[in-house]
């Protein structure tokens, strides 16, 4: 791999926003394809990002810092990409489910997902059940993943199911679930299509999901 794909990698896994920047100018002028630059450089680096906090070995803090580089990186792409019409792996529309106002985790698993390649749509939180639907319809998502930290507004998910369900959509879009007192015992309760008990690994749900 040429070394300024390698150096992309290294510092969005430190955070360096800037450098990031200056970095994917580089590879642009060193005339390395967009698609490259992002598949090996920026998600390459998320990936591994994600890989170290499934297993504890970076918490939080670090994956936001990471996940900033990584949007600073896409800054400058962007344009190279949408001339190359490198398009994104699919759509997915998130939020909190109604009732429900922490964002932290949500806004995490969203800039996991991004950094796998998605487009993220974000409906924001204390979301109505039938907003999730509306957004996956004007957005084209094929996935919708919803967050919860309340016991006492987990049982909105399954609303968000049987809206889903009843919707045109059913069978075409998929649903995701997650938060601290989430469990995939709950998830086949509800029949939702999975479950993620953190951002990294709902960036690879959303893999297997969002096809
Ligand atoms: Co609240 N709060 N809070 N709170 N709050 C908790 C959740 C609580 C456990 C604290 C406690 O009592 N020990 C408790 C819930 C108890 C329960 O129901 N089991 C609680 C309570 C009771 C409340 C209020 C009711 C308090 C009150 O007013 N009496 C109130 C409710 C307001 C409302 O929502 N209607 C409330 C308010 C707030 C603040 C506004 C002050 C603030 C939120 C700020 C914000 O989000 N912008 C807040 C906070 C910060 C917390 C704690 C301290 C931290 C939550 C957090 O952000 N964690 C929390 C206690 C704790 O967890 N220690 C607590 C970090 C975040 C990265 O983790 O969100 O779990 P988390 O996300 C993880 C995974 O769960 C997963 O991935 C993330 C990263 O790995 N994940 C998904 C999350 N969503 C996912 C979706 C997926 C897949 C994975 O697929 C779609």
């Amino acid at each position: 791999m040429s070394t300024v794909l390698e150096q992309i990698k290294e510092q969005l896994m430190k955070g360096k926003a800037n450098d990031v920047k200056v970095l994917v100018q580089q590879a642009l002028d060193e005339g390395i394809g967009a698609g490259e630059i992002l598949n090996k450089g920026l998600l390459g680096g998320m990936g591994i990002i994600g890989e170290r906090f499934k297993k504890n070995e970076v918490y939080v803090p670090e994956v936001l810092i990471a996940a900033r580089a990584m949007k600073a990186g896409m800054e400058v792409l962007k344009p190279a990409l949408a001339a190359a019409k490198v398009e994104p792996r699919g759509v997915v529309v998130i939020g909190t489910v109604k009732g429900d106002l922490h964002d932290i985790g949500k806004n995490l698993v969203g800039m996991m997902i991004e950094g796998a390649g998605f487009k993220v749509v974000d409906a924001g939180i204390n979301v109505e059940p039938a907003k999730f639907i509306e957004a996956a319809r004007a957005s084209n998502a094929s996935l919708i993943g919803v967050s919860a930290l309340l016991t006492t507004t987990m049982t909105s998910m399954k609303e968000v199911m049987d809206v889903l369900k009843a919707s045109d959509l059913a069978g075409k879009v998929k649903l995701m679930i997650g938060g601290a007192p989430v469990t995939q015992a709950f998830c086949d309760e509800i029949g939702a299509d999975g479950y993620a008990p953190d951002a990294a690994s709902a960036a690879d749900l959303a893999k297997v999901l969002a096809r």
